[in-house]
């Protein structure tokens, strides 16, 4: 009897809390996914940097800060591939630094992270840097651009076709490139130049920014670019004020969707070349235009919070802040990248850098803030951006899962220390294999060392294995030490990897 009436006391206890319950879950967060353009690990104050970054800071200091947070390549495309599908880039041989022109590189009928988040009646968009391809090859800039973002559920798009070196630079707003005046129509062509247009090769007389190496075709804006462009002047980018100009976007459609729930993907352009501060930011680093673009960036975050907040938003919004891939100083044009850098390390204490497969290559600033529902805390658990899809389908109630990203939401929201066991790091076309605190680079033809951008790409002749746990700066190959360790990691590696995984003989870079 006494079991009796404890149990009905029970039920009627459970019946009683289950509306409450369901009120607080009732509306489900808004998403933003601020992305950075070769951000390095070591780019942030909250990752030990002397560059001060007070907005960024402040999400890593107030939600889970990761120190072993990764994006799935060393360079832009196959990373952008794999946060927006789940999928490991390498599973696609095209999805590689893409040209300007190259056709869309995810399949429509795909599963993508705007689709979950549409699944599940949110409003979508991506404001920034795009960098998946656009159209099905041969692309009329002057029509609407389709397949594109739209195609593949955002259902709003403000973006930058590719890089911010490349052609063709304009805006492109749902597929229409913006403020383009019909009678002077867009021609682009990544082979050769257009009859009587000026080049950075030829006419290094226009150039307020100077190549170093590649980047010397169009002139726009005083830059010479990767590729060649004609017409269009009315929509030329104006490079110092893409910043505001995205950031105007991103608050705009804050502003304009807060009814109902949006998740927004926010891809900055910076530190990425040309780095092109706007004149408010010129010298606020002391650190050159690379130093301060990077002030630039925390900028538009911080404003970008403002408008959450001033939105009444911010209690309900979680917000993740990563970057696609490690840091690069001279990527091509004469910047002062190098020349002012003094004791900043924009890898941190890891080794090599952007292109590089070794850990500064993709290990990246990691973090996710949500007001008052994530206790703040750094976190070693490995995480991957290819695990947000899954995750993030986690947090909003969906059952999407993607074949290679994990369900890591506990981690995300700080709630666990359990990451990811292993993680396959992908850098131009080559692949190495974490697993725990090891990290194993096998051989790859190709100079250990790319000159043009100073950075260690992680060839080497024989197999690389390091224990991150006493050598986080992978200094000591450990590959003839630990031979039993070294197979292991083979074929744990094989297993996902397959043993085909192409010991390149020559590397991607030109
Ligand atoms: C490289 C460019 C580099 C940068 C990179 C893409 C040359 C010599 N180098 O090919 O400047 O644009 O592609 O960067 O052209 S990423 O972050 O978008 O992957
Ligand atoms: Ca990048």
């Amino acid at each position: 009897m006494r079991l009796l009436l404890l149990s009905l006391l029970a039920l009627l206890i459970s019946c009683q809390s289950e509306p409450a319950a369901t009120t607080t879950e009732a509306q489900p967060p808004n998403v933003i996914v601020i992305y950075a353009d070769d951000l390095g690990y070591g780019d942030m104050s909250a990752y030990g940097s002397d560059l001060s970054t007070p907005n960024m800071d402040f999400l890593a200091e107030n939600g889970v800060r990761f120190t072993r947070g990764y994006a799935s390549s060393a360079t832009c495309t196959p990373s952008r591939y794999a946060l927006l599908t789940g999928i490991y880039p390498w599973r696609n041989k095209n999805a590689k630094i893409l040209p300007g022109t190259a056709p869309l590189l995810i399949d429509t009928a795909q599963l993508t992270m705007p689709k979950i988040f549409a699944a599940q009646g949110y409003q979508t968009a991506i404001v920034g840097k795009w960098h998946l391809g656009l159209g099905s090859g041969n692309v009329n800039w002057n029509q609407h651009i389709s397949p594109g973002p739209n195609e593949l559920g955002f259902q709003y798009s403000y973006i930058m076709a590719a890089t911010q070196d490349r052609v063709p630079t304009v805006y492109i707003e749902n597929g229409r490139v913006d403020h383009l005046d019909p009678t002077d129509p867009i021609e682009i062509s990544y082979k050769e130049n257009f009859a009587g247009q000026t080049t950075g090769k030829d006419n290094p007389e226009l150039l307020k920014m100077k190549w170093h190496h590649g980047h010397n075709n169009s002139i726009v804006n005083g830059i010479p670019r990767i590729g060649f462009m004609k017409g269009g002047e009315s929509a030329r980018w104006v490079d110092e004020n893409m910043a505001d100009t995205f950031l105007v976007k991103a608050q705009e459609y804050v502003r304009s969707h807060k009814e109902k729930p949006f998740f927004m993907y926010y891809a900055l352009q910076q530190p990425h070349v040309p780095r092109t501060p706007h004149g408010r930011f010129v010298g606020a680093t002391g650190m050159g235009p690379r130093g301060d673009v990077i002030a630039e960036a925390d900028w538009c975050i911080g404003e970008l919070m403002s408008t959450l907040r001033e939105e009444g938003l911010l209690e309900n919004t979680l917000i993740v802040f990563s970057s696609d891939n490690g840091p690069v100083l001279n990527d091509g044009y004469y910047d002062d990248a190098v020349e002012k850098i003094g004791d900043h390390k924009a890898a941190g204490p890891l080794r090599g850098g952007k292109y590089s497969l070794f850990e500064a290559g993709t290990r990246v600033p990691f973090m996710v803030y949500w007001k008052d529902h994530i206790t703040p805390k750094v976190s070693d658990a490995m995480v991957s951006q290819i695990d947000l899809c899954s995750s993030l389908a986690a947090l909003i109630g969906s059952e999407a899962r993607t074949d290679d990203g994990q369900d890591l939401l506990d981690a995300f929201m700080g709630k666990s220390d359990q990451g990811r066991d292993e993680l396959v790091l992908e850098a131009t076309s080559r692949t190495a294999y974490r697993q725990g605190d090891w990290a194993m680079i096998p051989p790859y033809k190709g100079p250990a060392l790319n000159e043009r951008v100073n950075i260690e790409l992680g060839n080497m002749t024989d197999y690389g294995l390091y224990d991150l746990s006493s050598d986080l700066g992978q200094q000591k190959n450990l590959a003839e030490d630990e031979p039993e360790k070294l197979q292991e990691m083979i074929a744990a590696f094989e297993k996902i990897r397959g043993s085909d995984y192409g010991r390149i003989e020559q590397l991607e870079l030109k």
